[in-house]
């Protein structure tokens, strides 16, 4: 029986059948090597899981690779049956089979050592006798032990391997690294607490850390929500500069750097979230964040932000009906907006339709100069913008098990959907939250109303 005081779970099998995968999943971290390859696994890695009450070891290791001549040797060296953990231990340190059997050597010292085993094998093949070499090794090894039957491409032969299975291991579990959810996670570390008594504390109270660390990466993602949320509605860019014309000139670039800052602010709190989740090497698609080129274009931001009606509801639900309102309801094409140019809706744009433009606006100075200046962002969709793409970027992240690598991808969804079912308590306030947000006035409860948001969703 195992004697090591930190549980420690040794993951071994065929080569090719997912223990990497296994190990990233459960220990959510992308350091761990995966590919297509068989023989990805060099050595046994160890891979802690850090948890306030305390840790736990996943140790990964190279496939199985000569079991048929292993359990051979095996059987020549042993005595009885009371000699064959003991008969492991010697192959182990052996140097005859360290030379001979290198890679059942490596994934049989973390279990010698005092490890519990979890073996893997694919579903999606069909059993065969040649694993019973290996799993009668595991066996012999005297330690506790489960198997993981991993579905790698189908569920077809589940059945057969449960029933082989069931006589070398005391607990059996169907568990898909790359979908597994969170909750099926962590009731994997449950069945492990059952497999050696001594460990049955520590890993019970390790799965309740790991649902207490999943509830805080939430709210962690919320406070990055909020900040991102308070920076991008109150980002303005200026320059000084000595004539009118030349502040005219500024009216492209200005724009240009306001939205790149607010491109790059959004870049930055995805990087978060993905932090949050020690997602850091997954990479990001997909759709960029866009500016309408009209002052009040809805279709453009329409599968982010709300949809027309939608918006003047939740205008007039903050009781900030007016030329917004006005706009929306005529297609967005503005009333004299087109006609005015440049300065000139600086000039009058933002005084005549306060509640829903980032403009240029130019203005003469005191002190001798001119003031060009982009922002903030007046659109009263854009704090929808901004909240739809990041709901749906945390869900994929916080989704997204270790195991699987593909960058994700920000697509369109259907945002308006989700607000539309939204309870309407929390819509209401969600509304005024945003509106409050583009006049500048961010609410004190930003935070609570983003989180019970995040929450629904
Ligand atoms: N679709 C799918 N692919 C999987 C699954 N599990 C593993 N794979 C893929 O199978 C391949 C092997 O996975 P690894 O986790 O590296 O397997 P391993 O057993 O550690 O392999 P070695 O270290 O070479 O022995 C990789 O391309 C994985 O992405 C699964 O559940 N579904
Ligand atoms: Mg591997």
């Amino acid at each position: 029986m195992s004697n090591l005081s930190i549980p420690t779970f040794t993951v071994v099998g065929h080569p090719n059948k997912g223990k990497s995968s296994i190990v990233a999943t459960l220990a959510q971290t992308d350091q761990v090597a995966i590919s297509q390859r068989s023989g990805t696994t060099e050595h046994a890695d160890r891979y802690e899981i850090n948890m306030p009450s305390g840790k736990l070891v996943l140790v990964d290791t190279p496939g199985f690779q000569r079991p048929f001549k292993a359990l051979k040797w095996l059987e020549s060296h042993v005595k009885d049956a009371s000699d064959r953990a003991n008969t492991v231990a010697m192959f182990v340190a052996s140097p005859e089979c360290q030379a001979a059997f290198p890679d059942e050597v490596r994934l049989l010292s973390p279990v010698v050592a005092g490890s519990a085993i979890i073996y893997v094998v694919d579903g999606s093949r069909p059993y065969g006798p040649e694993y019973e070499f290996e799993m009668e090794i595991l066996r012999w090894s005297g330690q506790p032990r489960m198997a993981l039957i991993n579905p790698i491409e189908n569920e077809m032969y589940i059945e057969q391997w449960q029933n082989a299975l069931g006589q070398y291991f005391n607990s059996v579990k169907v568990f898909n690294p790359m979908t597994a959810e969170f909750d099926k996670q962590n009731a994997l570390f449950r069945t492990f607490a059952h497999l050696n008594e001594n460990w049955q504390e520590q890993l019970n109270n390790i799965s309740n850390d790991l649902q207490t660390r999943r509830q805080n990466q939430l709210l962690h993602s919320a406070s990055i929500l909020e900040q991102l949320l308070r920076d991008v509605c109150s980002y303005s860019v200026a320059q000084k500069v000595l004539s009118k014309s030349q502040a005219n000139t500024l009216a492209l670039p200005l724009k240009l750097q306001f939205e790149q800052w607010i491109k790059q602010r959004e870049q930055d709190a995805f990087n978060q979230v993905l932090s949050v989740y020690q997602h850091q090497n997954t990479a990001l698609s997909g759709d960029e964040l866009t500016f309408p080129p009209n002052l009040f274009e809805v279709e453009q931001w329409y599968l982010w932000g709300l949809n027309k009606q939608q918006l003047i509801a939740a205008t007039a639900l903050t009781g900030a009906m007016g030329g917004a309102t006005l706009d929306i309801v005529t297609g967005g094409s503005s009333l004299m907006l087109g006609a005015l140019g440049g300065g000139a809706v600086g000039a009058f744009g933002a005084a005549i339709f306060p509640n829903k433009i980032a403009s240029m606006k130019i203005k003469g100075l005191k002190t001798g100069g001119w003031n060009a200046s982009h922002g903030p962002m007046k659109n009263a969709n854009f704090p929808y913008v901004i909240l739809g793409r990041f709901l749906y970027f945390h869900k994929q992240v916080c989704n997204l098990n270790h195991a699987n690598r593909s960058a994700l991808s920000l697509s369109s969804q259907d945002f308006q959907k989700m607000v539309s079912n939204m309870e309407s308590d929390l819509k209401k306030s969600l509304n005024v939250a945003c509106d409050k947000l583009v006049k500048q006035r961010p609410p004190k409860d930003l935070r609570a109303i983003l989180t019970q948001v995040m929450k629904a969703f």
